[in-house]
Parts: structure tokens; C-alpha cells; sequence
């Protein structure tokens, strides 16, 4: 085809003025949705107001998928089970640069924007920090036109929606999709066909060497839904669209002649049904791995959809197989699409027929690595019986891959035995299983770790055996989170006050907002940033009242706590210190206390037990603080249902405090960490994860560390901790957990938190008792200073002037570079 003839299949621009906005939002009410503005609901207004935004990247879309193609760039392709993306509206218009503009058309409507955003529902694929990242990611790379597209799982069900029912957690299901989806395009022209069960079948070739071949089994239909990604230009309507393809399972045809050709129609339809099961709900990290087989059927559903995609076009632009690294790099988020690399071994291998070294050496050059945890528990192996089961052919090949490592290895360390057990792919200690971070270590270039302590910890502990083999693939990627998001859009307020003082380059490029660091020493612009506070803990107290029936006073410390529930997170000690504050002011209610709000918000694992007793416990304090007359104002609890993208829009914006209180060498990097920073909040934290970065940029006047350190808790467990100890000899702590071990918190239920004490007595594995008094220490440092409003604004307004490292840009950018070997395309304005 013709540049020209290309040039003539493009729709025609649409206006970004308002006058076509209101056009567009008219046409589709009337065109698409049937309605008029008459009789048009909010939901319809909504509907109107993202087709006529989506039909505006849509042009941009395909211009960029045009120019992509035609500069022979490299593609990046992000590999994740989970892309944590919220609501689009608002981010499409804002990226677009048209925001207003929709404002103004809206209007003219009577119809108000943000009312009608908060309808739409939070694409909440993903559980927390790795989806999350996944999405910064995706706009970072559309941001800085990298060619960079997600592959993932359309879920018809992402992150259940947490309710509290008499203080506890219920799961509800989120089914996001119930009213239709209008940004998504269904790509049914794109769809693959996966294979699961079946049976080897080996045969000889002419030359005498043995070819192996996957034959039969049960197929299922992959099809392709596509979201576009909206670059940020500073220039309305210039930036580039990336890709999210997410895939969604449909039963195969032939599946349904089959049974019904035997005659049992019911039996082909129920068949039809269970197999679709596949793309049907995101699993929750759970307490320990769920080893279940629909989600390894899910990993390998999405993985084998997206290297056939990935390769069929790659040889659709007439490159040889050879080429594919040249052309191509692929990350795996996690373990979770590491049998990618046996996958793209058997491709090249069965399909295209390529020696073994061949095969092996574009594998490794191909792939990327990112590790985002060390907890034993998290760590993914699946029972070589159930690979073997699903996937027989995948099975061999990562027995072959283990034996061509093992002999290297025997090869360069003799008689080391326990090396290769270690090292091994094969977990033999038990059930045999397959160690999924072993296959992606072996089958990556490179391997990362999220923050520098953990990148360091990863080759120290995790994977020092692999670390003595080969050095030079660990590096460290320390994460970020995109200003775009967590700034511009979710705190307006202090967006304004940065560009009023410095320009909005920094929407762009982070590092500029340095230049906001001489402004913490002007008065007045304190007092202007102070006010920007105030306003969003406003906002944040009044949406508090509505929701949970609980008045606080905006001008407390907001102090909060919101992440996933887990122990080594250590909501614990920030209840044991809530407690604390508590018993303080009841005995001595007119002392000197600074008015504090602790809120807490985030979702336990349905099957994680000791996680759904913290929400209980915070839940029960939170109700024994709120209601004794003695306290009044000075301390209030408040637990905040069903944490997600768009409740940390609001939460953070409003912070004073962030609480980062990770044994250390437990928390790999986390990112609310930085959206905190950014937004304004001082730290108190533990040298952990990110947190240690922070450090580095703020200085330490303006963060609160306390706790052991790494190599402290190290030592600490080797020598025998002894939590009772610490409870024998701090009497403050011995009466907090006295308290909850009584009646106190439970009235009808004297022993309902027993459970809670027992452990930290006994075990207390996150070392809570041993950072006790010097967090509650620490804290009172914090309530002193935030009574000099002054000083405090000082250092909360440094904090978000020094946080330009934590951009994902720089993250992406070291990617880029470090990893993928990938460069820009922007297409013209
Ligand atoms: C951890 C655990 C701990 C044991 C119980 C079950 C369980 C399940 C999942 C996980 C974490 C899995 C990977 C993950 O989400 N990691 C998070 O990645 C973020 C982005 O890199 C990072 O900021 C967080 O620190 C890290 O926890």
C-alpha cells in the first residue's frame, strides 16, 4: 500500500476544542447509545463523554502503531498477569490535554465532569505494588514513546470489592464489566488458539537426531480486547497511544463439534462453559501459593497468546526468527509468565526447527527478569506432575534446559553437589516441583530487583548461587510511580501551587521539580501549600463522615497506613502504638496531645487468616477510641473499606504522615512510599525497601527512621529472639497487649484477639515487640514537630520537591537502556 493510500484510510482528525466535544458527546449519545440529552442517564453521559474521548485516540492510535511499524523500531513487550489501572476518564482527558475542554462540553449540558467519572468502575486488575507498577509502567512508555505494549489477562472479575461487616472483611465480586466496557476495542481478527494436555511424540530424524512434538489435547480460543494507553504531551493531543492487549478465553469450535457430534449437547455446552473459566477471575495473593491449576492454565493461556501474537508479527514484517531479539524484548513482571521461556523454547525449537544453542542463546537475549519479592512464601514452583499433565512438552524442555545448566555448572564447580540441588530447576526436597524464579533467572539476560536493598538482598540471599554463576545478569531497576497519576491528577491543588512556582515541566520530566526546594523557605508559599493541605483533608474528612459516620477534625495528623494487610507489613505495631496514644490521653487528658487521625485501608487475602484478625482488631480499637467521650478529638481510628486506585487518590493527597514500617528486608521496594513523598507527607519508616532511597533524596531531617536494620533483625533471629522479653521489660507494651488480650476490645468476646497476642508472644516472626519502643519513641517526635505547623510544612514541602528520582520515567528510562535496548518514536504533533 501507498503512504498515500495509507493517508487516505485515516479518520479524519477530530476537534480538541470544545465546541467538537460537545459535537462528539451529542452524536454518540444520539448514534451510539440510543439516548438523547432529554433522557439521558449519568452513565450515559459517561458513555457519551469516553467514546467521543476514545474516538480522539483512536487516530492517534493508529498513527502511532503506523509509525512504529515504519521505523523498524524495537518493541517492548511487558509481560504481566496483573495491570492495576483504575479509572480512565479523567486520565485519558488529562494526557490528551483536553480535560478542560470536556469540562466546558460537559457543562453546556448541565452535566459535571467528575460527578460522572466516579461512576465509571476501577479497572482493578491487579492486587497491589505489581500491578500498580505495571500500569505506571504502560504510561511511562507511552509518556516517552517507547514502543511498548502490556499483554495481560481480561478478567471478567478483577480484585474483589471489600465490604466490613461488623468489623470484618467480606469479599464481594467485582464484576467491572457489567455495564459494558467503552474503551476497550474487541480484536476478534486476533485471536490464538492455546493447547493444554495432550502427548509427546518423539521421532527420528534423517540425520539421526530425535525431534520431540506436542500432539492433541484441549485447545482454547485466545481473543485479543485492546485498551489504548494515552501518552502525557505537554502539547494537547500530541503524545502517542500505546497498546494493552488483554486476552480473554473463548471455547474453541472444534471442541463443541466434538461432544456434540457424539451426540450430548448439554454435556458440549457445559464443557464450553468450564473451559471459558480461564479468563474468569484475577486470584488474590494469598497467605501462602495457591497451586492451583486453573492459575497456572491462566499463566500459560496468556503467555503462549501473547508469543504467538508477538512472533506472528515479528515474521509478518518479513524477519527471519534469528532477528527476533534484534526487534524484540519481553519482561516478565514476577514469576508469574515465566513459562514464557520454556514456551518460546519449544516455538523455536518444534516450529521453526533451530538447533538447541541456537534456540537457547535468542531465548536468553529476548528476555528480561523482575523479581518483586523475597518471601519464602511467595515464591512460585509448581508439582512437576501438574506440568507434566498440562503441559508435556514444556515439562521436557525445562528438564533439558536443567540438564544443559546442571552439567555447565558441574563443568565450572566440581564436586559441589549441594550447589546443583540448589540451583537446580526441580525441587526435589518434597513433591517434586519446578522453581519458576530459577527458570526465569536461567532463561532472562538480565534480572532485577525493585529498590537497591532488595537488589542487593537478592544476590546476598535469594539468588547467591546464581549470583557466583553469573554475575553480570543482576542489576537493579529501583521503582518509580508516574507523576501524571499521583500529582497532577489525584492532588490538582498541589499541581497548581508546583506550575504557579516552576512551570509544568515537571509533568514531563520529574527532576525539575526540584527547583521547588528554595520556594520551602518562602513563607508565603508555605502558607499556600499548607492551605492546598488543608483543603484535601477536608475533602478527605467530609468523605470519611459520609461513608463510615465518623467526624474528624482536618486540622489532626492525618496518619496513614494503606497496603495490602500483611504481617510483615506490620499493621500491628501501628495499632499497638494507636493503643498507646490511647491510653495516654486517658491518663491525662488535659496533657499536651497533638490531634491525631490513624487511618488504615487495604484488603486481606480471603484465605489469610491472620491478616482478616488485624482488620478485626483495627476495627474493634477503632470503636472503643471513637466512642470514649474522654478522648474527644485528640485521637480517632478509622479503617477505610475497599482500598484501590481511586480511594488512594484520595487518601494521599490529604497525608501527613506516611507509615513504612516493613521489617526491614521484607518490604522489596513498595511505591505508596514515594506517592506519599511526593503528595506532601513525611515518612516514618523503617530502613526497608525504597524507604532507604527516600532517605537519600530527603536528607535525614526530613524523614522519621527508626527500627532495626537488616543485618540487626538478621543477627536478632540468629541469636534467638524472645518477644516475651520485650513484653516483660516495656510495661507501656505490656499493658497494650494485656488490653487486647482481655475483654477490652471485644466486650462480648473476652478472647476474640487472643489469637493475635499468642503470636507476637510466642513467635512475633516481623519482630514487632523488638521495634516497638522505638517506634512509639519516634512517633512522639512526629507529634511534636507537627505542632510547628510551620517547620512541618517546611520538610513536607522538601519531601515533595526531592522525590524526582521516584518518577517511573527514570525507571522506565533505566529499563530502556539497562535492559531492553529500546529508544523513542514519537510521531508528529
Ligand atoms: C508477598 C507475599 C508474602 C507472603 C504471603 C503471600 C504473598 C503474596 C504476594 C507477595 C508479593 C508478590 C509480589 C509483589 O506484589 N511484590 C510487590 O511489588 C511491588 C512493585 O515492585 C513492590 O513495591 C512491593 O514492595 C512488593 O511487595
Amino acid at each position: 500500500m501507498s503512504s498515500n493510500a495509507r493517508a487516505d484510510t485515516a479518520p479524519t482528525p477530530r476537534g480538541l476544542d470544545e465546541p467538537s466535544l460537545k459535537k462528539s458527546i451529542l452524536s454518540r449519545l444520539t448514534r451510539d447509545l440510543g439516548t438523547d440529552p432529554e433522557h439521558a442517564s449519568p452513565r450515559d453521559w459517561l458513555n457519551a463523554a469516553t467514546l467521543a474521548t476514545r474516538e480522539r485516540l483512536l487516530e492517534r492510535w493508529l498513527r502511532t502503531r503506523r509509525h512504529y511499524d515504519e521505523t523498524q523500531s524495537k518493541r517492548v513487550f511487558y509481560l504481566s498477569l496483573e495491570f492495576l489501572i483504575g479509572r480512565l476518564l479523567i486520565n485519558s482527558l488529562m494526557n490528551l490535554g483536553i480535560y478542560e475542554e470536556m469540562r466546558e462540553a460537559l457543562d453546556e449540558y448541565g452535566v459535571d465532569l467528575l460527578e460522572i467519572a466516579e461512576l465509571e468502575p476501577d479497572a482493578a486488575l491487579g492486587n497491589g505494588g505489581l500491578g500498580r507498577l505495571a500500569a505506571c509502567i504502560l504510561d511511562s512508555m507511552a509518556t516517552q514513546c517507547i514502543p511498548g505494549y502490556g499483554y495481560g489477562i481480561r478478567y471478567d472479575y478483577g480484585m474483589f470489592r471489600q465490604e466490613i461487616e461488623n468489623g470484618e472483611q467480606v469479599e464481594k465480586p467485582d464484576a467491572w464489566l457489567r455495564h459494558g466496557n467503552h474503551w476497550e476495542v474487541p480484536r476478534p481478527d486476533h485471536s490464538y488458539v492455546v493447547r493444554f494436555h495432550g502427548y509427546l511424540v518423539s521421532h527420528t530424524q534423517p540425520d539421526g537426531t530425535l525431534r520431540h512434538h506436542w500432539e492433541d489435547g484441549d485447545s482454547i480460543v485466545a481473543v485479543a480486547y485492546d485498551l489504548p494507553v494515552p501518552g502525557y504531551s505537554a502539547q494537547p493531543g500530541a503524545g502517542n497511544v500505546n497498546d494493552l492487549r488483554l486476552w480473554s478465553a473463548r471455547a474453541s469450535r472444534e471442541f463443541e463439534l466434538g461432544e456434540f457430534n457424539e451426540g450430548d449437547y448439554i454435556g458440549a455446552v457445559e464443557q464450553k462453559i468450564l473451559s471459558e473459566n480461564i479468563s474468569r477471575v484475577l486470584y488474590p495473593n494469598d497467605a501462602s501459593q495457591i497451586g492451583r491449576e486453573l492459575r497456572l492454565k491462566q499463566e500459560y493461556f496468556f503467555v503462549s497468546a501473547s508469543l504467538q501474537d508477538i512472533i506472528a508479527y515479528h515474521l509478518g514484517r518479513g524477519r527471519s526468527i534469528e532477528e527476533l531479539p534484534t526487534y524484540t524484548a519481553i519482561q516478565l513482571n514476577d514469576t508469574h509468565p515465566a513459562i514464557a521461556v520454556a514456551e518460546l523454547m519449544r516455538l523455536l525449537r518444534d516450529e521453526h526447527e533451530l538447533p538447541w544453542d541456537v534456540a537457547w542463546k535468542i531465548t536468553v537475549a529476548t528476555f528480561g527478569y523482575t523479581n518483586h519479592t523475597l518471601m519464602p512464601e511467595a515464591l512460585e514452583t509448581w508439582p512437576v506432575e501438574m506440568m507434566t499433565r498440562l503441559l508435556p512438552r514444556h515439562m521436557q524442555i525445562i528438564y533439558d534446559i536443567n540438564q544443559a545448566f546442571i552439567n555447565d555448572v558441574h563443568h565450572r564447580f566440581p564436586g559441589d553437589s549441594e550447589l546443583i540441588s540448589r540451583v537446580s530447576l526441580i525441587d526435589e526436597s518434597g513433591e517434586r516441583r519446578v522453581r519458576m524464579a530459577h527458570l526465569a533467572v536461567l532463561g532472562s539476560h538480565r534480572v532485577n530487583g525493585v529498590a537497591e536493598l532488595h537488589s542487593r538482598l537478592l544476590k546476598d540471599t535469594l539468588f547467591a548461587d546464581f549470583y557466583r554463576i553469573m554475575p553480570e545478569r543482576f542489576i537493579n531497576v529501583t521503582n518509580g510511580v508516574t507523576q501524571r497519576l499521583w500529582l497532577n491528577q489525584a492532588n490538582p491543588g498541589l499541581a497548581r501551587l508546583v506550575t504557579e512556582h516552576i512551570g509544568n515541566a515537571w509533568i514531563g520530566n520529574l527532576d525539575t521539580i526540584k527547583a521547588l526546594d528554595s520556594f520551602a523557605e518562602d513563607a508565603s508559599c508555605r502558607s499556600e501549600f499548607r492551605e492546598v493541605k488543608l483543603a484535601n483533608k477536608r475533602a478527605l474528612a467530609a468523605y470519611i463522615q459520609k461513608t463510615q459516620k465518623i467526624i474528624v477534625d482536618p486540622n489532626a495528623l492525618f496518619d496513614v497506613q494503606i497496603k495490602r494487610i500483611h504481617e510483615y507489613k506490620r499493621q500491628l505495631l501501628n495499632v499497638l502504638h494507636v493503643i498507646t496514644l490511647y491510653n495516654r490521653i486517658r491518663e491525662n487528658p488535659d496533657g499536651e496531645h497533638t490531634p491525631r487521625v490513624v487511618m488504615f485501608a487495604g484488603k486481606a487475602a480471603p484465605a489469610y487468616v491472620m491478616a482478616k484478625r488485624i482488620i478485626r482488631l483495627i476495627n474493634d480499637v477503632a470503636d472503643v477510641i471513637n466512642n470514649d467521650p474522654v478522648v474527644g478529638d485528640r485521637l480517632k481510628c478509622v479503617f477505610l473499606p475497599n482500598y484501590g486506585v481511586s480511594l488512594a487518590s484520595l487518601i494521599i493527597p490529604a497525608a501527613d504522615l506516611s507509615e513504612q514500617i516493613s521489617t526491614a528486608g521484607t518490604e522489596a521496594s513498595g511505591t505508596g512510599n514515594m506517592k506519599l513523598a511526593l503528595n506532601g507527607a513525611l515518612t516514618i519508616g523503617t530502613l526497608d525497601g525504597a524507604n532507604v532511597e527516600i532517605l537519600e533524596e530527603v536528607g535525614t531531617e526530613n524523614i522519621y527512621i527508626f527500627g532495626l536494620r537488616t543485618e540487626d533483625v538478621a543477627r536478632l533471629r540468629a541469636d534467638g529472639y524472645r518477644p516475651r522479653d520485650y513484653y516483660e521489660n516495656n510495661a507501656q507494651l505490656r499493658r497494650v497487649l494485656d488490653m487486647i488480650n482481655s475483654d477490652f476490645f471485644a466486650p462480648n468476646e473476652p478472647h476474640r484477639h487472643s489469637d493475635i497476642v499468642n503470636t507476637l508472644l510466642d513467635s512475633d516472626h516481623y519482630l514487632v515487640l523488638a521495634d516497638y519502643a522505638d517506634y512509639v519513641e519516634t512517633q512522639q517526635h512526629v507529634s511534636r514537630l507537627y505542632k510547628d505547623q510551620e517547620a512541618w510544612a517546611h520538610k513536607a514541602m522538601l519531601n515533595t520537591a526531592r522525590m524526582g528520582k521516584f518518577s517511573i520515567d527514570r525507571t522506565v528510562g533505566e529499563y530502556a537502556s539497562e535492559i531492553w535496548s529500546a529508544e523513542p518514536y514519537c510521531i508528529a504533533p
